[in-house]
């Protein structure tokens, strides 16, 4: 006879709740595994050691768990109260070497293991040799963006980190020399490697290799001021095309067209130049990200938003609407002044 579920008992019936739920949550898992910062989804040899690191250390700990919250329910269900019993004491048991000998040694082997293997790793990574191939980039961390420079290319980008893609045949790794304009920021992408930060005055550095093309996303780790939030990284991985198409486009000089003229005039005449650097114009400001290309890039204030007209518009009359603490001032500029601005910034490419 064929019954419908829903005349089952009521264990089946939370059985059958519970499959649904963990299908449900094996889905959310695997559409997170595509460019989301989850450290389950490695793409990169640093984040692959972290990976699996962290299963060997959920193993022990997991094992842990079962046989305390085993011991733990044991004792509850046997040793309940019941009706029968009387009131008098058990027996009262004082001291046992066995027994603390026991529960100091095994967890002192358990905590000698886990560090020895983590401390292992780190070293491995670290001591990393810096192969020929290698891409160089400088990472200057500010409150609340990112700074990205290619000594060796002569490019000056921010917030969209674009790399090379690597592979175990072709090694092309990206070593990031990783400095702060002003307090303690971390870099972070999960998919990519674990947590380095960029400390005033005490260079690190750090490396990837990203094996598959896409884009991954990350954020600063570290609290570093009132928009820290919003301080989002973006990692393009490109294909050697992609990568050289890219590098060629960031080397050119700034886009000089005569029909914005006006919004240069502009830019050059109120402040922005004093922050901001635009290649072919008297801006050299380093406060602020490089704008020589910055339609280049997919978002605006480290990933606080789209970069679209409509948002530069909003952003450059009141950077506060799009990023409230953001480092950079509200100008009062008249909507002409804003209009002009915007045309000319939409043609930076
Ligand atoms: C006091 C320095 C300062 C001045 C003046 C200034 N900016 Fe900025 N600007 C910044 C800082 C800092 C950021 C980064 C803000 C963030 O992401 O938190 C920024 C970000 C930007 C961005 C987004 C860039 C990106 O890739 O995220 C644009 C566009 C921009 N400014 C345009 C302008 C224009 C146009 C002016 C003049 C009207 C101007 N700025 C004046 C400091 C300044
Ligand atoms: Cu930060």
């Amino acid at each position: 006879m064929i019954r419908d579920w829903t005349h089952k008992t009521g264990c089946s019936r939370s059985l059958f709740i519970l499959l649904l739920f963990l299908s449900a949550a094996g889905r959310a898992f695997a559409d997170v595994a595509q460019n989301t910062p989850s450290i389950f989804a490695p793409s990169s040899t640093p984040s692959n050691e972290i990976f699996h690191l962290s299963l060997f250390v959920l193993g022990i700990v997991g094992g842990i768990f079962v046989v305390v919250g085993g011991l733990l329910a044991y004792a509850v269900i046997r040793f309940r109260a019941r009706n029968q019993e009387d009131d008098t004491e058990p027996a009262q048991i004082y001291g046992s070497n066995q027994i603390e000998l026991a529960w100091t040694v095994v967890p002192v082997l358990i905590v000698v293991v886990l560090f020895l293997t983590t401390a292992r790793m780190i070293f491995a990574i670290q001591d990393a040799p810096k192969p020929q191939s290698a891409l160089d980039v400088t990472v200057v961390g500010h409150q609340f963006w990112w700074e990205f420079r290619y000594p060796k290319l002569g490019i000056v980008t921010a917030n969209e980190l674009h790399v090379p893609l690597s592979s175990t045949s072709d090694p092309k790794p990206t070593f990031l020399h990783l400095l702060s304009a002003d307090v303690d920021h971390s870099f972070w992408v999960p998919q990519l490697a674990g947590k380095t930060d960029l400390i005033p005055n005490h260079p690190n550095d750090m490396w990837i290799d990203p094996l598959h093309p896409g884009v991954y996303v990350g954020q600063c780790a570290q609290f570093c001021g009132i928009e820290h939030a919003k301080m989002l990284l973006r990692v393009y991985v490109d294909t050697p095309e992609q990568f050289a198409a890219w590098v060629k486009e960031q080397q050119q000089l700034g886009m000089q067209d005569p029909h914005v003229a006006a919004g240069r005039h502009v830019f050059e005449t109120e402040a922005c130049m004093n922050c901001h650097t635009i290649s072919g114009t008297d801006g050299r400001g380093t406060f602020g990200p490089d704008l020589t290309h910055l339609m280049s890039r997919d978002t605006i204030a480290a990933g606080a938003a789209p970069n679209t007209p409509q948002n530069l518009r909003v952003w450059v009359k009141n950077p506060d609407d799009l990023k409230q603490g953001s480092l950079m001032p509200a100008m009062q500029l008249s909507d002409q002044q804003l209009d002009d601005l915007v045309a000319y910034l939409s043609t930076l490419h």
